[in-house]
Parts: structure tokens; C-alpha cells; sequence
């Protein structure tokens, strides 16, 4: 049984996402930000960086224990592990891997940018403005790359579709004033959001 330390923000959705979409066993262990859990020993010891999410699976490579962290990392390991959402073909495509590392790095670092800046008692909206402008600009061009693919990595579902999700999720929850029409990613999140483990996923409640 895999264990999960996470909290629902973009990065830890992800991974929840992603345990509930293979259908892999796992306990989930909320991980309180606010509260600064993520800053206890006891979780600094599985995660140095103080970061959610991390994983621990009992049945790791060669059988042995593996504790992993950094979501990408994490959807990477639990797509090989289970054969599902990342056919070879894609494993290989360095197109997709360009778009999907691009969801991890610039998409999901942009939006925490604006939440923390936004969480701020005096927020410089200069600073402001300008994330929220790059984080539109890179929602263009995902609207754009899905009006020629159905998915956001390919014409398939893949661990992109669970990258990409949380993001357009939380930013449209929280920051909506910075989400620009996108009819393409309309449709795709539309389809995504429907799948009962996208819908676990999002459930902390639920794992
Ligand atoms: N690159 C890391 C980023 C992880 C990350 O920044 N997690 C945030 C939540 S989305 C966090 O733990 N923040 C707590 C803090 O900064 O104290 C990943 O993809 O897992």
C-alpha cells in the first residue's frame, strides 16, 4: 500500500489525481500547509525541501521501499510501475515532454507565484500583473495546441491530462480574474473533469 503525504493544491492534486486514476492502493496522509506540517521533522525526514507531495511506496524498484517526491517524478514512477498513461511511444516523444515538463515548470510555478504574491497584505500588483499575464499567455498556448490534439499531451490520455488539470482547476477556483477564454481547453477540461478518478482525486475526503 503506497502512502501519500499531500495537500490539495495543484502539485499534491496531481499525484492524488494520478493514484486514484491507476487504481493503485494507498493511504493518504493530509499534509496541513497552513499549519506548517510540512515543516515537522517528521515529514522533513521523508522530504528535505519541506514540500508536498511525496510518496512512499512499500514495493518499490527491486522490491524495496522507495520514498519519492517532486510530482512529476511521481506521476513519471507510478505510469511505469503500472503500464498505464504513458505509452512508449510518448515516453520516447520529446515533443510531449517538452509540453508536459513546460505544465510542471513554467504553468504550475507561475500560479504559485500569483496565489503567494496574492496571499500578501500589501500584493505588488506590478508583480501581479505581470505573472498573471504569463500565466495567459501559456494558457493560449495550450488552448492552441489542443484545437490540433485532443489531449493536452497527445490524442490519448497520458499523465499530462493529470499534470495539466489541477492547474486549470485551482487557477480558475481561485484566480479566475487571471484565466482567459479557452474554448479548446474548455472542451478538454470538461471531458477530464468527468473521469470518477479525476473526481477522487480532487476529493480529500476520499483516499
Ligand atoms: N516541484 C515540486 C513543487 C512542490 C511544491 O512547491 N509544493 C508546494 C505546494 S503546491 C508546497 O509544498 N509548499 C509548501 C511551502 O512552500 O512551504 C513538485 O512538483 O512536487
Amino acid at each position: 500500500m503506497i502512502d501519500l503525504y499531500a495537500a490539495p493544491t495543484s502539485n499534491g492534486l496531481r499525484a492524488k489525481i494520478m493514484l486514484d486514476e491507476t487504481g493503485l492502493d494507498y493511504t493518504l496522509h493530509p499534509v496541513n500547509l497552513l499549519e506548517g506540517a510540512n515543516k515537522s521533522e517528521e515529514y522533513l525526514a521523508l522530504n528535505p525541501m519541506g514540500l508536498i507531495p511525496t510518496i512512499i511506496d512499500p514495493d518499490g524498484p527491486d522490491g524495496k521501499p522507495m520514498t519519492l517526491t517532486q510530482s512529476m517524478t511521481i506521476l513519471t514512477y507510478l505510469a511505469t510501475k503500472t503500464g498505464k498513461f504513458m505509452p512508449d511511444h510518448l515516453a520516447m516523444d520529446m515533443i510531449f515532454w517538452r509540453n508536459t515538463m513546460s505544465i510542471a515548470t513554467d504553468m504550475t510555478g507561475v500560479l504559485m507565484a500569483i496565489l503567494t504574491i496574492g496571499r500578501m497584505e500589501n500584493p505588488h500588483q506590478p508583480t501581479l500583473d505581470d505573472f498573471g499575464a504569463r500565466f495567459n499567455r501559456y494558457l493560449k498556448y495550450w488552448n492552441g495546441l489542443m484545437a490540433d490534439q485532443k489531449y493536452a499531451g497527445a490524442d490519448e490520455i497520458s499523465i499530462a491530462d493529470f499534470a495539466f488539470y489541477p492547474v486549470v482547476y485551482r487557477a480558475r477556483a481561485v484566480v479566475p480574474q487571471f484565466t482567459v477564454e479557452c474554448p479548446n481547453i474548455d472542451r478538454w477540461y470538461e471531458e477530464i473533469g468527468a473521469r470518477s478518478g479525476v473526481q477522487k482525486g480532487l476529493d480529500f475526503s476520499q483516499g
